[in-house]
């Protein structure tokens, strides 16, 4: 098994509800034991246009080697009938797999640690919330990079 962190994100359609259904959806998955959900939150687009967003992180255990991690991911956005006309559009749900155990990966379709999560607060809030002392491969401790990105509006829901 191998611990995995999975960055979900949505502003199209009932995004709250869609996040939800999402990590309801990673409990069930197959290969894949739920861990730990973060708190819900509110934050602007960063790089995106459209609405806010509704943001969350999830800890899976899994038996899934990273590609067919990705792939499981794309189909539970598929369920939600993602589509991409054009890169960071407001999407019904988006799916990333942040980190994969320690490993480095940079193949054709799937680059971990997430290129730009250390940037951001959407996904460094989240992650802390569920794993203060997690490290990012390459970059050291995630709670290092929360102070860089304290301009970046975000608001934790209420559960
Ligand atoms: N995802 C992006 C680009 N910008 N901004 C917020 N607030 N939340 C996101 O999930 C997000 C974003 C690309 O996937
Ligand atoms: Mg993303
Ligand atoms: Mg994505």
């Amino acid at each position: 098994m191998t611990t995995a962190y999975i960055g979900i994100g949505a502003n199209l359609g009932d995004a709250r509800a869609n996040v939800l259904d999402a990590i309801e959806r990673l409990r069930r998955a197959p290969g894949c034991t739920l861990e730990a959900a973060s708190s819900l939150y509110h934050t602007a687009p960063i790089d995106s246009s459209g609405g806010d967003y509704i943001n969350a992180v999830a800890r899976i255990g899994t038996a899934l080697d990273a590609q067919s991690l990705l792939e499981a991911l794309q189909a539970i956005e598929q369920a939600h009938g993602r589509e991409r006309p054009y890169r960071n559009a407001p999407r019904t749900l988006d799916l990333d797999v942040l980190l994969y155990g320690e490993e480095q990966i940079a193949t054709a379709t799937l680059t971990v640690p997430h290129p730009r999560m250390t940037e951001r607060a959407f996904v460094l809030a989240p992650l802390l919330e569920i794993a203060p002392g997690v490290h990012v491969p390459g970059h050291g401790p995630a709670a290092a990079f929360l102070p860089l990105v304290q301009d970046q509006p975000i608001a934790k829901l209420d559960t």
